[in-house]
């Protein structure tokens, strides 16, 4: 096969030219920004996996079109490795420079790209895409196809599925099938097959009810939930909200980005009876929270934290049942609260570490453990087994009921990456085994009240951050005067960093109450506006007293 790069360059003229002259960032997961100028950062991105499919000797290699928790008007890129994580740090650096350059370098670069590397551009490449529900997408969808067929390379189009979907079928693909079927069918038949044997025409047990509300986001993630339903013979009554289907937007107003971050249920939220399970997902459906409203209408949100904590004690339980000796450990980002930590550390003596935001980062550090269970505080996460791990326990369920659950779990879990459909059927079925409801589930630790904001500023990067996030070295100065405030309040903790995903500084606080929270969240805020070079708005005073 003969591959001629000036294609490339005649394509990007022809049908992708580049329009935008700002510097594309590659932000937390991948490109993301407003639709119309991402076709020629798409058409690239196809180049790109098919280079990187060649590179790894024509393994599959994935990209997704969403803008995932974003709203309705952005879209995005997020590239998947061989084994299901996210595009090799290295590799990013490539990435960026490949939708930088113009369209007359494209071909020169391109060329590096295959030098440097040292890619035998005459092998097969595979590259597998898939997409949210964005009206854009589509168009985005084609420009990453013909970036492959400009290489001449193989390409299958997956159409409309969840990120976490496109990952499995990266996997499955890639594994010989031995991770399951790489086709929509597969996945469900998969994850499905592993729930039911774990509720073991068990539907109700002690304070669990059989039966959720589900917050679609208007996304992906609600089409998805639908087609579960449909396979899933009654095993969990689910009822799904924010469809998405002839109305409302992705994440307006929904989804486990606004639920979280608003701390409030979504907009269109039905009225229920107090202490029902609700589980709100995002846009395209790898993350998840889980909330409910108490006798006194309060809201109460149980968020990434509760479900690590939740997961991270029920593994360790059937580990020691099982009397087999595994490594367990927990990942966390500095958005963790305070108390999950704590809570971890002390009761559940789990060893714990703290990275940088980003699913990329929580991954790569809890394969340091024989089981790796990692979450942010948004409900991003999952829990990667080791091989050991799964020797072990395999060899424990031939005589160990507890090893036998476990092997289960593996299945049920999307060990590629954070599946908020995966997570959801891992926390019913724990809470299920453990006949519990939402009040059980929550009392087990009292979270620190917690606030984010978003600041507006006229060039995020002036912020740079270090210690997973958790102190800001620059603009000089900063750091001491948010020290200084948070020294004023009781428990306080306070921390800011540009987002990877919003072209935003955001804000974090804690502290030991929720007018404090406000407070300690709206002095930092004022702070990065005025050392960090605010625009836009005067910022508002958050207020809790709506809660
Ligand atoms: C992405 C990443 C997450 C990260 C989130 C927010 O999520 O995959 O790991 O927590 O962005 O990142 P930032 O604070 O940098 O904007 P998603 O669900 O939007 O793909």
């Amino acid at each position: 096969m003969s591959i001629n790069l000036r294609t490339v360059y005649a394509f990007a003229r022809e049908m992708y030219p580049k329009t935008s002259k700002e510097t594309i960032q590659y932000g937390t997961a991948g490109f993301r920004g407003k639709a119309e100028f991402l076709d020629s950062v798409m058409f690239r991105m196809g180049v790109l996996a098919t280079l990187r499919s060649r590179y790894r000797g024509g393994s599959v290699i994935g990209v997704m079109i969403t803008a995932s928790h974003n709203p309705e008007p952005d879209n995005g890129v997020k590239l998947v490795d061989p084994k299901g994580e996210m595009l090799e740090a290295s590799w990013e650096a490539i990435a960026t420079d490949l939708v930088n350059v113009s369209d007359q370098e494209l071909e020169q670069q391109v060329a590096k790209i295959i030098k440097d590397n040292n890619i035998d551009v005459t092998t097969s490449s595979q590259v597998f895409v898939g997409m949210d529900n964005r009206y854009h997408s589509p168009r985005l969808l084609k420009a990453v196809a013909d970036g492959v067929i400009a290489l001449k390379g193989n390409v299958k189009e997956y159409g409309i599925v969840t990120t976490p979907m496109l990952h499995y079928f990266v996997v499955a693909a890639n594994t010989k099938e031995a991770y399951g079927k790489p086709t929509e069918e597969g996945y469900y038949e998969k994850l499905i097959k592993a729930f039911e044997l774990l509720r073991n025409g068990r539907l109700e047990n002690g304070n669990y009810r059989n039966s959720i509300i589900y917050d679609g986001a208007n996304g992906v993630g609600a089409r998805k939930m639908l087609q579960f339903i449909k396979r899933m013979k009654g095993s969990l009554n689910v009822t799904v909200i924010n469809q998405g289907i002839g109305v409302g937007k992705i994440n307006e107003d929904c989804g486990a980005d606004y639920v979280k971050v608003q701390q409030r249920p979504p907009k269109s939220m039905p009225e229920v009876e107090p202490f029902t399970r609700c589980v709100s997902v995002d846009g395209d459906a790898d993350r998840v929270v889980y909330f409910f409203s108490d006798d006194k209408g309060e809201f109460h949100l149980l968020d990434g934290d509760r479900i690590a904590t939740l997961v991270a004690g029920y593994l360790m339980e059937l580990v020691t049942q099982s009397e087999i000796n595994l490594r367990l450990g927990l990942v966390q980002t500095a958005y963790a609260n305070g108390a999950s930590t704590d809570y971890i550390v002390d009761k559940l003596k789990f060893p714990v570490s703290c990275v940088p935001t980003g699913v990329k980062h929580l991954h790569h550090k809890a394969l340091e453990y024989d089981i790796g269970v990692y979450f942010e505080a948004n409900g991003h996460g999952t829990i990667v087994f080791s091989d050991n791990a799964k020797a072990t326990i395999a060899q424990a369920a031939e005589t160990k009921e507890s090893a036998k659950t476990l092997l289960l779990l593996i299945d049920l879990i999307n060990e590629t990456v954070g599946d908020a459909i995966s997570d959801m059927l891992l926390v019913e079925t724990i809470l299920n085994h453990k006949g519990w409801d939402v009040q059980d589930w929550i009392s087990s630790y009292n979270d620190l009240p917690n606030r984010q904001l978003k600041v507006k500023v006229q060039d995020r990067n002036v912020i740079e951050t270090t210690n997973a996030e958790r102190e800001c070295v620059k603009p000089e100065g900063l750091q001491t005067e948010i020290n200084k405030v948070v020294a004023n309040y009781k428990r306080g903790r306070s921390f800011v960093r540009p987002s990877g995903t919003e072209d935003v500084v955001r804000v974090y606080a804690e502290a030991a109450t929720k007018e404090d929270t406000d407070d300690l969240a709206y002095e930092v805020g004022l702070l990065v506006q005025k050392l960090a070079g605010g625009v836009g708005p005067e910022l508002t005073k958050p207020n809790s007293a709506h809660l």
